[in-house]
């Protein structure tokens, strides 16, 4: 009997919860275990934050593949790099904070030079979110009210996180009372290596998708689809991420490195792969699979030392990588971008998959 258990166990998975620390003003947050037979995430309420990845590279050997902290205090102190969080309401950026809805001109916190960035000052990522068991993982929910960091209409938000053998499903589900532009994802830093391996330079990426969106040297897009055909923006076929990421190429030059959307091939709702990573040295493989019409890879240039991993490693640059799934950045100043307004009476429903596998 007892036997049985167990295997029902591994095969359906588990989930488990315990205390994880205050915030400064007392709320108290929880993480919650999800275990597979192949694979442990830990989730927290705050932020809806993905704090570690658990999985076996070719030799058997289990290491944590995000960036993240080992306590509540250590992500409390970084507002910088949205590790593992669930980004919103606007995730990526809105150009000079602002946007036009229903002949309304509405103004968000510049936090990003002349920009409004992730939400704004206090996104949905430094927000403790309330969670519920549900089978094989959690749903977080979330009430953002009318004017939360300038954006109009009272959100609710529910992001359901499930285990399912190797793969760990996101499903956002949101809604509002007052037409609204919405835009989640979520901001893992992923290094298929382990934490303190060495960067992601050394990974080899494919990217789905035949345009990205240029953008300004303030990372707003122009409008324009490039064709990524003969430019170092082209991971149509897996391509190590450092090969051409120093190439004498605008995009890369304005952002630093790797910090675009990448337009995916297919229609917004359609579940497609967006991109496959694979680190050849511990063969362990990403494949990310969305509804969502863009992706943010973004090769983590902004990271430089500052913040460091629970052993001592610096989170330096280029040490991890973001696959971000999205609506294109500055959606609401550009019609022909796939819209992210949301009404009263519509439930907008997307989903990301991160599936962990091993290459020998
Ligand atoms: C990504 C980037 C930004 C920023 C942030 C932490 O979403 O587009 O440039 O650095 O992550």
């Amino acid at each position: 009997m007892l036997l049985s258990m167990t295997t029902a166990m591994a095969a359906h998975g588990s989930v488990t919860k315990a205390a994880f620390g205050k915030t400064p003003n007392g709320t108290e947050v929880d993480i919650y275990t999800l275990k597979s037979d192949t694979v442990e995430a830990r989730i927290m309420t705050y932020g809806a934050r993905i704090v570690s990845i658990k999985t076996a590279d070719k030799n058997g050997k289990i290491a944590d593949v995000v960036l993240g902290y080992d306590s509540l205090d250590g992500y409390l102190a970084d507002k910088k790099t949205y590790f593992g969080a669930v980004v919103g309401r606007y995730g990526n950026r809105i150009a000079h904070g602002e946007f036009k809805l229903d002949g309304k001109t509405y103004h968000l916190p510049k936090n990003n030079g002349e920009n409004s960035l992730h939400g704004g000052t206090v996104g949905f990522d430094q927000l403790v979110w309330k969670a519920r068991e549900v089978p094989e993982g959690i749903e977080l929910t979330l009430v953002s009210k009318d004017g939360d960091q300038g954006y109009p209409g009272t959100v609710t938000a529910h992001v359901r996180y499930t285990l399912h053998h190797n793969a760990l499903r996101i499903d956002y589900n949101v809604t509002t009372d007052k037409d609204t532009v919405v835009n989640l994802t979520n901001h893992s830093y992923f290094n298929l290596g382990g934490i303190g391996s060495g960067t992601i330079l050394d990974e080899e990426m494919m990217i789905a998708a035949d345009k990205y969106t240029p953008t300004d040297s303030g990372l707003i897009p122009t409008g324009e689809l490039a064709a990524v055909d003969g430019t170092p923006m082209d991971f149509r076929k897996p391509t190590v991420i450092g090969k051409h990421i120093h190439d004498d190429f605008q995009a890369l030059k304005l952002a630093g490195g790797y910090d675009h959307n990448w337009v995916l091939r297919g229609s917004t709702g359609e579940v497609k792969t967006a991109a496959h990573v694979h680190d050849l040295a511990t063969g362990r493989t990403l494949t990310v699979t969305t509804t969502e019409p863009g992706v943010q890879f973004y090769a983590g240039v902004s990271l430089d030392g500052t913040f460091k991993s629970p052993g001592g490693w610096p989170y330096a640059k280029n040490t991890a990588l973001c696959l971000e799934t999205q609506h294109f950045p500055d959606s609401p100043n550009h019609p022909s971008f796939p819209t992210t307004e949301l009404k009263p009476g519509e439930a907008r429903h997307s989903m990301t998959t991160f599936t962990f596998s091993v290459q020998k």
